[in-house]
């Protein structure tokens, strides 16, 4: 799946990159720093749910050194992010129904939630 190590590194990261960036636009909105458009929040939440699927592949064994931010904590603990992925994915898909609806309340909420997850990860399992 990946030539080497650091290809699966650039590959994991590029996918957080550009899911933070969609994620970062709904949240210019939810903090009331860019206008309110529904449509818009729609398609970077579904921009959000897709990129949300992938970077995880990206952690293969022996990608651990490198440039990366991710600890050596990510592979011991593997089946704990592993967790913490499908809960981020499941806020996520929730944050893409709520946006669907077109309800700032809701996507508020949503956006909240899903915002922990991505943090509880970062917490544990990302440098600095
Ligand atoms: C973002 C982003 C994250 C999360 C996190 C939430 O906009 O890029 O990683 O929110 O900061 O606490």
């Amino acid at each position: 799946q990946f030539q080497k190590p650091e290809d699966a590194i650039k590959y994991r990261k590029s996918a957080f990159t550009v899911m933070g960036s969609h994620f970062g636009r709904i949240g210019a909105v939810v903090q009331g720093k860019a206008p309110f458009d529904a449509k818009t929040v729609a398609d970077n939440a579904q921009i959000v749910a897709t990129m949300s699927m992938l970077p995880f592949a990206g952690f293969v064994p022996g990608s651990d050194k490198g440039d990366t931010r991710a600890k050596p904590e990510v592979w011991t603990e593997m089946d704990k992010v592993k967790a913490g992925a499908t809960k981020m994915q499941e806020a996520i898909t929730a944050l893409n129904a709520a946006a669907k609806t077109g309800n700032l309340d809701q996507i508020k909420v949503a956006f909240g939630e899903a915002g922990k997850t991505c943090k509880g990860c970062h917490d544990n399992y990302r440098k600095d």
